[in-house]
């Protein structure tokens, strides 16, 4: 696996890491921008994204413990679409981090999913990119799968992970094919219970109709949370090719473009957002009197 990287020659400061993140949580979008830097270099990204309950944290858990015994330091982002903001607390719970919390090279945030409606968080460019100017090899994401969070969370992401349960079957017939087609690597988890073959064929044959399109990478389909068996030894695996494989295959340059427009797009719904509340009784009036006013209320704030 990969050998001990050049980042953790540079050590983390949690605390720094922690004042970084509580402050562009609170931030104003101009403190956001005033405080952005580009790290070019930032770390991979690995998304899990999955229905509720269907064992993300839980998988992300032994995940992570893989990603740090292969050298790799890593930060977890959870986006939670239930809880306010927990500073990772009710993640560090809810997984069963017991053997790997203490490890120096993993950092673990939890974010509410505030004002998005792509199931993202409206600030999760912000918090990849402070993330990004820190030494982590690896990020990864865990997003509730609400079908816009697969399209938000593809463009932000390397690796996307689709993690499905045995009780998929049903949602599988009713996804749209683009949904279905958006990931890299498919699990099923909870494999444990009934049910979970017969998902794991249906979703063979989706990929299998996929690859006569795209004939570059075959989205493997992985059962996990099996008693026994090195699942997740073969998650990791998949992970580590097919980031080798987008690092070889890909623009870097188209993907910094995909992912610089989701930022600015998200900086301007928020700055939107904001003058849309301070001034409702602006918008009686005409539609285009009202989009005049907005443009002229953006070009007048102080950046
Ligand atoms: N049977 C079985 N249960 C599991 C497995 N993995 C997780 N669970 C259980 O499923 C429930 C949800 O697990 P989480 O890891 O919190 O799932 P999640 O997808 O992160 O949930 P949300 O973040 O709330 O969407 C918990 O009660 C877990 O104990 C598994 O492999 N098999
Ligand atoms: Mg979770």
């Amino acid at each position: 696996m990969a050998a001990a990287s050049s980042k953790q020659a540079e050590r983390l400061d949690r605390r720094a890491l922690g004042r970084a993140l509580s402050r562009i949580a609170n931030a104003s979008v101009a403190d956001a921008l005033a405080g952005m830097r580009d790290s070019p270099n930032g770390a991979r990204r690995i998304g899990i994204t999955g229905p509720p309950g269907a064992g993300k944290s839980t998988l992300i858990g032994r995940l992570a413990r893989q990603r740090l015994d292969n050298g790799a330091a890593v930060a977890v982002v959870a986006i939670d679409p239930s809880s306010p903001h927990t500073h990772g607390a009710i993640l560090g719970d809810r997984i069963r981090m017991d053997a790997i919390a203490d490890d120096p090279r993993l950092f673990i945030r939890s974010l509410a999913s505030r004002g998005a409606n792509d199931g993202l968080a409206d600030n999760i460019a912000d918090v990849l990119a402070t993330l990004d100017g820190h030494p982590f090899d690896e990020v990864i994401l865990e997003t509730v799968g609400v079908g816009q969070a697969e399209y938000a969370v593809r463009s932000l992401t390397d690796t996307l992970v689709l993690v499905l349960v045995p009780e998929s079957g049903d949602q599988i017939q009713a996804m749209k094919a683009g949904m279905l087609e958006m990931a890299d690597i498919y699990v099923v988890n909870k494999a444990d219970l009934p049910g979970a073959q017969k998902v794991a064929s249906e979703l063979k044959a989706v990929v299998k109709l996929r690859q006569r399109l795209a004939a570059d990478w075959e989205p493997p389909v992985i059962m996990t949370g099996s008693p026994g068996t090195n699942d997740v030894a073969t998650l990791n695996e998949a992970i580590s090719r097919h980031l080798a494989f987008v690092q070889r295959t890909r623009n870097e340059d188209d993907v910094r473009r995909v992912r610089r427009e989701y930022h600015l797009k998200s900086l301007l719904t928020r700055s939107v957002a904001d003058i849309l509340a301070k001034d409702p009784k602006g918008m009686d009036c005409s539609l285009r009197e009202a989009f005049a006013r907005v443009v002229e209320s953006l070009k007048a704030r102080q950046l």
